[in-house]
């Protein structure tokens, strides 16, 4: 197929098996990828073939099977690397984003940041990009600031500036909200930082599953993202960093494999990656994110952009026309990721869930790991429909008639 042509969603659907299971008696409805996405035949054969045929350790053993797990892990590295434009030597392999920007605040973090410091972070970052720095913040002293947002849900850019002007030691940014959709300016926010002396990190947990990426073009110094999300295993995700960087801090975690030499006083470190991957890896799911990214990359990212902001197009369209709909982030279809928040009237949003759900429709419900957020949407909660490579319009139709009948239920 042309990197021009539609996605084929039938021929995309009939790869996940799942999806033809029913929930409720009812056809499965998935609007919930941001959390964590399906897995394709493709994925799921590719852990079967690591545990049935040559499931071995890594990096140790000179058998047979020994070197072809290696070769394996070490393949999927080359090709999650590529995949978002960095060299292999730069991708550590991490549980998730998660563990990717807790990675930084302690090895980058208790090594570069002093007493007195300022770190920045946004008001539309998951959890997961806030409390790090909190903890990194109280730990060294140092002091955390946030650039806060436009009506429209995009980034306070003067904010920014003027944060800037401080020379913090850190700007942290997602790169795609996971609650607003809004897709930030990375490139531009990494530009400016780098020229400000700020190291950058970027969330890409909401990024990499969904657009093409070029790590190297967005010019950061760390770029995080969960394999679980972007159609792989859970358990495994990646942090990519600047190697001179990578080279420079101190390791995550000590024990086998990530070092060099150990005596009894001291020890010396294993290259880079190595540095950083502390014991037995996961294996298998490292295995299982390079089937993920192969089927991506034969999908094509560009046409799996391009169906998602068509999709979501035709959601906005749909569901803003429903009576007491509220959708939260930009307005323009093609300047957000795959996730749309919202709020029916005043129907809390886990009843919504709820009753979605006796329709075999899954979306979800709650603070979406982004407290400080709500607040400032002054909301506690939104509902949420995520979308991927297997939804369709079938599916926006399904969230429609859904959404009516709990609005009849409430009596909107
Ligand atoms: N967001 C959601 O439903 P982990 O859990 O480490 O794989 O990813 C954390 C994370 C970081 N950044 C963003 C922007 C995210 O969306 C997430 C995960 C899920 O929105 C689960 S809370």
């Amino acid at each position: 197929m042309l990197e021009t042509e539609a996605l084929d969603v039938e021929q995309v659907r009939a790869d996940f098996p799942i999806l033809t299971r029913k929930v409720r008696g009812k056809r499965l409805v998935y609007l919930d990828s941001a959390a964590t996405s399906q897995k394709p035949k493709q994925v799921v054969q590719a852990l079967v073939d690591y545990y049935s045929t040559y499931n071995s350790n890594v990096h140790r053993s000179v058998h047979t099977l020994g070197e072809e797990a290696t070769a394996a892990y070490e393949a999927a590295r080359e090709r999650t690397a590529r995949f978002v434009g960095a060299s292999p030597k730069e991708l550590v392999f991490v549980r998730g984003t998660t563990e990717a920007t807790n990675l930084v605040r302690f090895a980058w973090g208790e090594r570069f940041v002093e007493k007195g410091d300022l770190l920045v972070t946004t008001l539309m970052e998951h959890h997961s990009n806030i409390v790090p720095w909190q903890l990194l913040a109280r730990s060294k002293g140092a002091r955390l600031e946030y650039v806060g947002l436009t009506e429209e849900g995009t980034l306070d850019l003067a904010k920014l500036e003027s944060l800037l002007k401080e020379s913090p030691k850190l700007v942290a940014v997602t790169h795609c909200s996971n609650v607003l959709g809004t897709i930030n300016d990375v490139e531009k926010v990494c530009s400016r930082a780098k020229s400000a002396g700020a190291a950058t990190i970027v969330d890409g947990a909401q990024s990499v599953p969904h657009m093409p990426v070029d790590v190297a073009r967005i010019g950061c110094d760390f770029y995080a993202f969960s394999g679980h999300k972007m159609l792989g295993p859970t358990g495994i995700g990646a942090l990519v960093g600047r190697k001179e960087l990578l080279e420079k801090m101190d390791p995550f975690q000590g024990g086998g494999e990530m070092i060099k030499e150990v005596f009894l006083d001291h020890s010396t470190w294993n290259e880079v990656p190595h540095k950083f991957e502390a014991g037995t890896v996961n294996i298998a799911d490292a295995i299982g994110l390079g089937a993920a990214v192969d089927y991506l990359t034969g999908l094509g990212m560009s046409k799996v952009r391009d169906h998602e902001v068509k999709l979501m197009r035709y959601a906005m369209e749909t569901l803003n026309a429903l009576k007491g709909f509220r959708s939260y982030g930009p307005s323009d279809p093609s300047t957000r990721g795959g996730v749309l928040s919202f709020n029916l009237a005043d129907i809390h949003p886990h009843d919504l869930a709820t009753i979605l759900d006796e329709e075999g429709i899954a979306i979800r419900s709650g603070h979406h790991c982004a407290q400080p957020l709500m607040r400032w949407l002054d909301v506690a909660a939104t509902s949420r429909a995520s979308f991927h490579v297997y939804n369709s319009y079938d599916d926006v139709d399904s969230l429609k008639a859904g959404l009516e009948k709990a609005g009849e239920i409430f009596k909107v």
